[in-house]
């Protein structure tokens, strides 16, 4: 005679009686949310929905998450949402992605379609569902974050978003970026030091924080100038700083007088080190859009080395330091 295992009846079988509950459950097969947004998308209370977030977490049906100031929920297991697909066949279930490299190309598109919502709450659901599948820093800059952006200003020369867009845009991603960096642990200090700017008239500096925080992760101490930094300025700043390491970032050709400048000024501070044998050597890296389409330059100007993204500069400090 067969043998048959006794049924363990899951808690959310009772949730799906409740109406709220099931509303708040189905709103969750998309994917994490955070309060806000299934008040939201659902139009119950937001008390109600805390409440009943509350007891299912309790019961080990939902569990939550915190991205920088918010939190998110999400179902918590496959059987949970094997039930959901059964109590609703005919809503399909965008299940949790594993990560591999093959769907980071897929949270990316997601994370696109996110901030094309222009509602910050939104994207953070998506970089929270990044975070649970365990997702690095590297890959949420360089594979999720970056080819959004690069797709924004695409859709801006295209002319379907304006330059506010723009602005709106780069600062939801800028804002997730400094959330997502406090929930991976950094190393100590390893001892070397760095300073980052982008070169006098840039504004973009995005590409710089996602590097600057990467760096802090690996132990380095960051010295960062930010976006627009004037040549005197920036130079004076690095005869005192004396960092180990000078990251500039150009993205217009427009630029490029202002950067000869400021690496002129650069090159013959480290020429006079190099004669004081005790002075420590000083490496300058070239990168941003213009140096990406233009990677000789970075030569010409007596630079040490470009690259087209924080994964490959990663790589050659690697042999460097
Ligand atoms: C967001 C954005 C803005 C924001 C910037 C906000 C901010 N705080 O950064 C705002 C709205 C201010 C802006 C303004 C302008 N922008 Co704009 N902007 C963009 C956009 C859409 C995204 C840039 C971005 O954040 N990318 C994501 C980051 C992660 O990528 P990244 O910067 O390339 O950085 C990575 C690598 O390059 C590398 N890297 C970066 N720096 C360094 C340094 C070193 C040493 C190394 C090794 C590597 C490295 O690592 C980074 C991480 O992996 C781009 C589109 C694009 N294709 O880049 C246009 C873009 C750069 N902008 C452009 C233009 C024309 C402008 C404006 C003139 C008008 C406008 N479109 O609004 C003004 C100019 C302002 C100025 N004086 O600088 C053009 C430039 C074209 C060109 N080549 O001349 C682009 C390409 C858009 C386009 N296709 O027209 N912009």
């Amino acid at each position: 005679m067969k043998e048959y295992k006794p049924l363990l009846i899951h808690p959310i079988l009772d949730d799906l009686a409740d109406p709220s509950r099931r509303t708040i459950l189905q709103t969750l097969r998309s994917g994490a949310k955070s309060v806000m947004s299934i008040v939201e998308q659902t139009g119950l209370k937001q008390p109600n929905v805390s409440n009943h977030l509350a007891k299912m977490r309790s019961q080990g049906i939902v569990c939550a998450q915190r991205c920088g100031k918010r939190v998110y929920y999400r179902l918590s297991d496959r059987r949970a949402e094997e039930l959901l697909d059964a109590a609703f066949p005919n809503q399909s279930t965008p299940t949790m992605l594993p990560v591999s490299s093959s769907n980071l190309d897929e949270m990316a598109r997601r994370y696109l379609q996110a901030l094309m919502t222009f509602d910050e709450d939104v994207a953070g659901s998506v970089v929270a569902e990044c975070l649970t599948c365990s997702l690095s820093m590297m890959e949420l800059c360089v594979d999720i974050f970056q080819p959004a952006m690069y797709h924004v200003g695409q859709l801006y020369m295209e002319g379907k978003i304006t330059e506010a867009h723009e602005h709106l845009l780069s600062n939801i991603t800028a804002n997730l970026v400094a959330q997502i960096f406090h929930r991976f642990p950094a190393k100590s200090y390893n001892g070397l030091k760095v300073m980052l700017g982008a070169v006098s008239g840039n504004r973009h500096d995005l590409g710089l924080w996602m590097i600057s925080y990467l760096l802090k992760q690996e132990g380095w101490k960051t010295y960062m100038l930010g976006s627009n930094v004037p040549t005197q300025g920036f130079l004076s700043l690095v005869r005192l700083v004396k960092p180990n390491l000078v990251i500039i970032s150009c993205a217009q050709e427009e630029m490029r007088l202002e950067l000869k400048c400021l690496m002129d000024g650069l090159n013959s501070f480290r020429d006079r080190n190099r004669k004081k044998e005790e002075a420590q050597d000083m490496k300058i890296m070239l990168g941003g859009g213009y140096l990406n389409a233009h990677q000789d330059v970075t030569i010409e100007l007596g630079a040490d080395a470009t690259s087209r993204d924080a994964r490959g500069l990663m790589q050659i400090l690697d042999t460097w330091f």
